[in-house]
């Protein structure tokens, strides 16, 4: 499959954590890509063309060939399908049971813990922000955060399942909007997130320019 004419829309400001999660596979696979951004705050994904094509008027979308998908689960599968191993890099978990928790963890990270994103949204992690404590509603969703992780990161280990994938980044994500904000992490927890935040791909994403952020 030709790798040719790959973009990600992504927003403008970069501070969706479901188009970082499509950025590090295309950065760990290895393929050249575009970046083109969507001016959220404008209202520009509910606008066509881009509404249209994305069908959900969202970003991340990743368009290949003149095809566009989106929703960033869709994302992640298709390219691991598209450009599998052993010619590109995994980004998935190879053995089934590992990759079956992979995906549990990455669709429970998108669809619980509410309060918690609402409290401690991505764009407090890399722009300046003043934080409140957290609600008793969003202090539940950071304890159950927590009791998960500590579940699944084995004491040292620098990875969820003996090598890298991205349910890796998506659960250090989540914890970076806890340890950003000073909110207190058991350290065997923090030091897989801060681990995984320095790994070269996520780098890219985080440390990417910003333009000042406008509200929306
Ligand atoms: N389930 C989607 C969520 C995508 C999503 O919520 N994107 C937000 C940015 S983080 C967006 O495009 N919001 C614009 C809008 O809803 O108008 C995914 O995993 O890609």
């Amino acid at each position: 499959m030709s790798t040719a004419n790959l973009t990600l829309h992504v927003d403008s400001f970069w501070v969706s954590p479901y188009a970082f999660s499509c950025f590090l596979a295309l950065r760990e696979k290895g393929l050249p890509f575009e970046i083109a951004e969507v001016a959220l705050h404008h209202g520009d994904q509910r606008k066509p063309p881009f509404r249209d094509r994305s069908l959900t008027a969202k970003v991340p979308v990743l368009e290949h060939d003149g095809f566009w998908l989106s929703e960033s689960m869709a994302i992640v599968e298709y390219l691991e399908e598209m450009f599998p191993s052993p010619q590109f890099p995994r980004v998935l978990p190879l053995e089934p049971r590992d990759r079956g928790r992979a995906r549990q963890l990455m669709s429970w990270l998108r669809s619980d813990l509410l309060a918690l994103r609402e409290e401690r949204p991505t764009r407090t992690m890399f722009y300046p922000a003043r934080t409140e404590p957290l609600s008793p509603r969003a202090r539940e969703a950071a304890d159950k955060l927590l009791r998960v992780a500590g579940q699944l990161i084995n004491p040292g280990a620098a990875t969820l399942f003996g090598s890298w994938c991205l349910a890796d980044a998506d659960l250090a994500l989540m914890l970076q909007r806890l340890l950003i904000a000073g909110d207190e992490v058991p350290e065997r927890i923090a030091a897989f997130a801060r681990l995984q935040w320095s790994r070269p791909s996520v780098l890219q994403f985080v440390e990417h320019p910003r333009a000042p952020f406008v509200a929306h």
